[in-house]
């Protein structure tokens, strides 16, 4: 027998052993493995395609039609065992069990909105029936219109680096949303009737204060403005929030922005005005839901209005704190944590 019909065969062999080696082969992988071991670079039908040299010259171009012929029988072979076992996988899921239609679907949980916006979005609602429109401003503020423009004194503790939080000598993280109405002040003439709602930065950390919390202002300026105009409009207002028959309160007090100044209160939302024993309103009937006061004649000066033609009347109420109030909430630090077990309960 002549080289060529002794590679001839042994080419022969390899593809037999091919085929019978694939048969056993149990998944793709398994079958790309055992072809490598023939038709691979160091397969064995690869190392007789070295041996071309060893045949006369004038025998090679049949060794070679005989070479790729065994090849190509390989590749088919390998494609046909992969066809196999794709067709063997299919038939087995068909034979599986079939989708249990049944099985109760995967929760989608819902989320909700934050008490704190639920509650700002009630309080706008509300400033908004009464006709003011919603205005915003910077986080980041200058001392001029934080504090100058509404007549701070530079005393002020506010003013201090202790009590707020300065970025710059003269900017600041504002410490209430009373710059909008400043800003504003100044773009517009009067009348003006705006709610300013907003997030607030002080230094202050304990069970009812946050270093960040939330406020809405209410601002409105016109001639003839009195303090009966004030306490008309804020007792809609509360009443608009805290039901119809809410009763409403003022108190005195200070604040350099306006002149004269009071505290609004609100009958006791948990005990009613049964006072004993409450301890959301300590045993007092009241709650203090915020500050208003009529704007002090030297804002006006400093935004370019005239105060002797205009007077004005301002409101302010910290949202968080009347969402503690609204749900019970004892400690502010829950309002931040975004523990869902927590939010779940509004
Ligand atoms: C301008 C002029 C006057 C806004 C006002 C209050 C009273 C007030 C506090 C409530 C609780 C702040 O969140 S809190 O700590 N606010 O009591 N705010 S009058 O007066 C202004 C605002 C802007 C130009």
């Amino acid at each position: 027998m002549g080289l060529i019909d002794e590679i001839g065969e042994r080419l022969d062999a390899l593809v037999r052993d091919l085929e019978s080696s694939l048969q056993g082969a149990r998944s793709d992988d398994d079958v790309r493995a055992r072809a490598a071991r023939i038709v691979g670079k160091k397969g064995e039908l690869t190392a007789l395609e070295k041996r071309i040299r060893e045949v006369p010259p004038e025998d090679r171009r049949e060794l070679g039609r005989r070479i790729n012929e065994a090849k190509a029988r390989a590749d088919r072979i390998v494609e046909a065992r992969l066809a196999a076992l794709r067709a063997e996988a299919r038939r087995r899921e068909l034979e599986g069990p079939a989708l249990d239609v049944t099985l109760p679907g995967r929760p989608r949980r819902i989320g909700s909105l934050h008490p704190v916006r639920q509650c700002e979005e009630e309080l706008l609602d509300a400033l908004q029936a009464l006709g003011f429109e919603v205005a915003d401003g910077p986080e980041i503020e200058t001392t001029a219109f934080n504090f100058w423009k509404l007549g701070f004194a530079p005393d002020h503790p506010a003013t201090c680096m202790q009590d707020s939080f300065y970025l710059r000598d003269d900017v600041l993280l504002r410490t209430h949303t009373s710059p909008i109405q400043v800003r504003e002040m100044l773009s517009h003439p009067p009348p003006v009737r705006i709610a300013a709602p907003g997030t607030v930065y002080r230094r202050d950390d304990d069970v009812t204060h946050s270093p960040m919390f939330h406020q809405i202002e209410g601002l409105l300026v016109d001639e003839d403005v009195t303090f009966a105009d004030m306490k008309g409009i804020l007792t809609l207002f509360v009443r608009r929030v805290f039901g119809p028959d809410t009763p409403v309160r003022l108190r005195p007090s200070y604040f350099p922005f306006t002149e004269p100044s009071g505290e609004i209160d609100i009958g006791c939302l948990i005990c009613s005005g049964r006072k004993v024993g409450c301890r959301v309103c300590k045993g007092t009937g009241w709650l203090e839901v915020g500050g208003c006061g009529m704007v002090h004649p030297v804002v006006f000066e400093n935004v370019g209005y005239d105060p002797e033609r205009f007077s004005g009347f301002a409101f302010g109420m910290g949202v968080d704190r009347i969402a503690m109030l609204r749900f019970g909430i004892g400690d502010i630090r829950l309002l931040y944590e975004n523990d869902v077990r927590f939010l779940r309960q509004f």
